[in-house]
């Protein structure tokens, strides 16, 4: 039985093809820089939107056509739906996936009942990981959309809710370990506040770091050594998250001794929402060794929230490849597509439009990098635009060399300050775009 027929594995056909379901940029055997396309991007593909996903919104249900699935909560229907979804990885040719807990298996009607249903459904993924040679790239645990978490796990004003939470981290980073999971991402689901009239502020952070040393420790108890990764973002369930973006998620896990354990997982549109770039969130977080993994979708300028569209946009994947070249290799993140497809995209097909666009567009964004890289002149730019720390003066301040009162002595005896120089932002804008044509 076949999910999608008619479809064949995607293969690379280079630029010129017009057939809409090949590459035209992504050659996984590829080498940029010294290493293939595959172990650069490494790309993964969600559960939750592509296999769980409705397509319904405030206004109105579900639209999408996915003959596979009965919409029951049963264990067959999960055990299906995990057969198609290493089917559509195998044909699209991607090397990791990723999970929440509750979008592989029923929750049935105890918790006792979900465990023994992620066991049922792990045994298949196992299966299917081996016969496909597909790895999973990180799992995670869903503590937001029953309405017990509704004031948090974590960080909720009722500890059994937390100890509820807990026991899910603990299965979830059980499985993940048993599937050879190579991270482990805690996004702060509903970890934030909607009202301070009502909120114990420090408390609940201080839960949550306690919540996140309790799952290092599990975890170190099973044997998981893959990376653990918080993924930030500013609001939304919550007025306010507490991981809003990647220099607070710093700051937290550093306050609580939890950086030696932690790197982030940079998601675009989370970015945006925080008035960042993407750029700004990864080389925040890449010039303090903290760049893990990436979420890559996009949003729209138009529309104020999450709307986890796939990425198309060349100029996007080339900063982000920019950034993730200084910064990486990714390993043992990836370029994981937390991307849905648009509620009008409504049959099978159009998962695979939607993921080789986003492959391609990335894959291109990479090889744009690279020959941005390998020409120099951008960072020619930026070594002579710091040229004054690396003699003289600036080089002794870096060195440590000079304080207050010998600084202001150099200045007055020196009386004008060397003159300064046009950062050319236009000609650095030129410059890209040189490249993007
Ligand atoms: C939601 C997040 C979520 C995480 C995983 O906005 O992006 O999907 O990636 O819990
Ligand atoms: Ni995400
Ligand atoms: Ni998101």
């Amino acid at each position: 039985m076949t999910a999608f027929p008619g479809v064949q594995k995607i293969v690379y056909e280079g630029p010129k093809t017009k057939h809409p379901l090949a590459f035209r940029h992504y050659n996984e055997k590829e080498l940029v820089e010294g290493r293939s396309m595959k172990d650069h991007l490494r790309f993964s593909v969600v559960y939750w939107h592509t296999f769980r996903g409705t397509g319904s919104d405030p206004f109105g249900a579900g639209t999408m056509l996915r003959p596979w699935d009965d919409g029951s909560d049963s264990i067959e229907n999960a055990v299906r739906r995990a057969r198609v979804a290493f089917e559509f990885m195998e044909k699209l040719g991607v090397p990791y996936y990723a999970f929440h807990d509750t979008d592989i298996a029923p929750e049935g009607s105890s918790l006792l009942q979900f465990q023994q249903n992620l066991d049922t459904v792990v045994r298949v993924f196992k299966e299917e990981q081996q016969r496909t040679g597909i790895r999973l790239l990180w799992g995670t645990q869903n503590l937001f959309s029953h309405p017990r978490f509704l004031h948090g796990a974590a960080t909720t004003c009722n500890a059994d809710v937390f100890a509820y939470a807990a026991a899910q981290v603990k299965k979830a980073l059980e499985i993940t370990h048993e599937l050879g999971g190579e991270n482990h991402v805690f996004w702060g689901g509903r970890e934030g506040y909607q009202n301070l009239h009502n909120t114990d502020l420090k408390r609940e952070i201080d839960h949550l770091a306690k919540f996140l040393h309790m799952a290092v420790d599990h975890a170190r108890s099973i044997g998981f050594t893959g990376q653990f990764l918080i993924e930030p973002k500013p609001h939304e369930p919550t007025k306010h998250q507490y991981d809003s973006d990647a220099a607070a998620c710093i700051n937290f896990l550093r306050a609580y001794g939890l950086e030696k354990h932690f790197k982030l997982n940079l998601e675009t549109n989370h970015a945006t929402l925080a008035g960042h770039t993407m750029m700004h969130e990864l080389e925040y977080a890449g010039m303090q060794g903290m760049l893990g993994s990436i979420d890559a979708n996009r949003g729209d300028l138009l529309l104020g929230w999450d709307t986890d569209q796939f990425p198309t946009d060349l100029y996007l994947t080339t900063e982000c490849m920019l950034s993730i070249l200084k910064y990486g290799p990714l390993a043992p993140g990836g370029v994981n597509f937390d991307a849905k497809v648009r509620r009008e995209s409504f049959e099978p097909i159009d998962l695979f439009h939607a993921h080789i666009g986003a492959m391609d567009a990335f894959a291109q964004g990479l090889k744009i990098a690279a020959a941005i890289r390998a020409d120099g002149d951008l960072t020619e730019f930026v070594r002579q635009r710091y040229a004054s720390w690396d003699h003289g003066l600036g080089a002794e301040i870096e060195a440590g060399k000079h304080d207050l009162a010998s600084l202001s002595q150099y200045i007055l005896r020196k009386g004008t300050p060397a003159e300064n120089f046009s950062g050319r932002q236009e000609m650095l804008e030129n410059l890209i775009n040189r490249y993007l044509g």
